[in-house]
């Protein structure tokens, strides 16, 4: 299941070129360099199993904390702080506000008329349409973005996972992201399994199956910092992969809780751990 993640990773590790970034790393208040390439894809097919990292430890609950944190439309700290998930700490101002970020834009992305977009109900109403109709107009349009250009400079961070499209075929839905940088070592294992869960949520409130979650990425790099935990990671064989469990009465993308879903039979090897460059 992991094996696209797997050989991204062998991939950028071997014939990434080595390039300084603007990312500081705390420890040593210095920009670290990375190996880079730009423009891969991998795919998964979700319905073989849930694509969490097998070779090292994923953190699943920050996972669905932060997915649900988004599908509030919230961009302010508190409901991490509130559940232990500290990820956007060190971007959050003193009140904890992030700027128009990811909630916001999927959820409320206000038009010049004053009008605002709920770009996620949007795509669910739109995948119901296709249930019935599958020439509905909306069946290449189903997307989200995050990337507004004219509110990228009020965020804390511009966004990672820029936009994303779902596909209805044959009754399975697939998701298509785009992810305009990823750092492979840390973020990447984090977004992977993210979209996929997304994916699994939609399908689920809108009762098809699911098919491919296809992470499509602009610059994908590692930290040269991460170089040794790379290897280790490289080193190791995975497991089978998990399955994920969506408690049956969730009928809706609104109000999902944390104990709503959980880790089937997830086995992974040793945690590894990165210092993040910031
Ligand atoms: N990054 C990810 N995934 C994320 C996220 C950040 O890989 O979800 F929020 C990494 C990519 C890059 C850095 O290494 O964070 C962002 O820096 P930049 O804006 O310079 O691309």
């Amino acid at each position: 299941m992991e094996s696209a993640y797997l050989d991204l990773l062998r991939d950028v590790r071997r014939s990434g070129v080595l390039k300084p970034t603007r990312a500081v790393l705390p420890s040593t208040g210095k920009k670290v360099d990375a190996l880079s390439v730009f423009g891969r894809q991998a795919r998964y097919d979700l319905s073989l199993g849930f694509p969490a990292v097998t070779t090292k430890r994923l953190a699943f609950g920050p996972v669905v904390h932060e997915l649900i944190w988004f599908l509030l439309g919230s961009t302010n700290i508190a409901y991490l702080k509130e559940h232990k998930v500290t990820i956007w700490d060190e971007w959050a101002d003193e009140e904890g506000n992030l700027g128009p970020v990811y909630g916001k834009q999927w959820r409320s992305w206000e038009a010049p008329d004053g009008r605002t977009v709920d770009q996620i109900d949007q795509v669910v109403r739109g995948i119901e349409r296709l249930k019935i109709d599958p020439t509905d107009a909306m069946g290449r349009r189903l997307i989200v973005s995050a990337w507004n250009p004219s509110d990228i400079e009020a965020m804390a961070l511009p966004p990672c996972h820029t936009m994303f499209q779902f596909s209805l075929t044959e009754g399975r839905l697939s998701c298509q992201l785009y992810q305009r940088s990823a750092d492979l070592f840390l973020g990447v294992p984090f977004n992977m399994a993210s979209y996929a869960l997304l994916t699994h949520l939609v399908a689920h409130v809108t009762g098809v199956e699911v098919g491919e979650f296809i992470h499509t990425i602009g610059d994908a790099h590692i930290y040269t910092n991460h170089l040794e935990q790379v290897d280790e990671q490289l080193s190791r064989e995975p497991y089978p992969p998990p399955t994920l469990r969506i408690d049956p009465t969730v009928s809706s993308l609104d109000g999902i809780r944390r104990e709503q879903v959980e880790l089937v039979g997830y086995r992974h090897h040793p945690a590894l751990r990165g210092e993040v460059a910031v």
